[in-house]
């Protein structure tokens, strides 16, 4: 009884792995690596492939994203905003830059899906058998002049969370894009 407990526990059954890949490319730099990443995936189920990551290749090296700041905060984290509504909150990129000096462009936009969860709490009776589109009436709760420049004024329109993201393109080939989120808690 004992031998025979033994001998199943320490049975190996048929199963035998893959091998394991992880994968450091420049992926879509070139078409040479495009088309080694394609053969790659169209041989995927012989593998187990455990991760790919994109890395920069020698001739980039130097190509470096802005660095976008916001209310001269330079750091990566999002920047939280006390508002109110009806009361502007000016949004500056001052101080933004690109370290190897390319032209930059800004683009400042409300992330509405962001805190539509929050902003409305529904019911389930309210949407079974509803097409979840159906029910998203989430109005803007803030608008955004000069969307395209450097400094940008934010009109709270109702109380809630709203995030605004701040994109920062450089015109270097290739293009590198920096973001920065701001996050307004506004009260009535
Ligand atoms: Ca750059």
């Amino acid at each position: 009884m004992y031998s025979n407990l033994e001998s199943q526990a320490s049975h190996v059954d048929s199963f035998s792995g893959k091998p394991r890949v992880f994968v450091l490319s420049d992926i879509g730099n070139e078409p040479d690596d495009q088309m080694s990443l394609t053969r790659l995936l169209l041989y995927s189920n012989e593998s187990d492939v455990e991760g790919l990551v994109a890395v920069t290749s020698t001739w980039q090296r130097n190509k470096v994203s802005p660095v976008a700041i916001v209310n001269g905060d330079s750091s990566k984290e999002p920047i939280f905003v006390n508002a109110r509504v009806s009361i502007p909150v000016m949004l500056s990129a001052a101080g933004t830059n690109d370290p190897d000096g390319n032209r930059l462009k800004y683009t400042w936009f409300y992330y509405q899906e962001a805190a539509s969860a929050i902003s409305k709490p529904v019911k389930p009776e309210e949407v079974v058998g509803e097409r979840g589109e159906d029910k998203l009436d989430v109005f803007p709760k803030v608008s955004i002049e000069g969307s395209d420049q450097e400094e940008a004024k934010v009109m709270p329109q109702s109380e809630g969370i709203a995030h605004v993201i701040l994109v920062v393109e450089d015109d270097g080939e290739p293009s590198l894009t920096s973001y920065r989120r701001v996050i307004l808690n506004i009260e009535p």
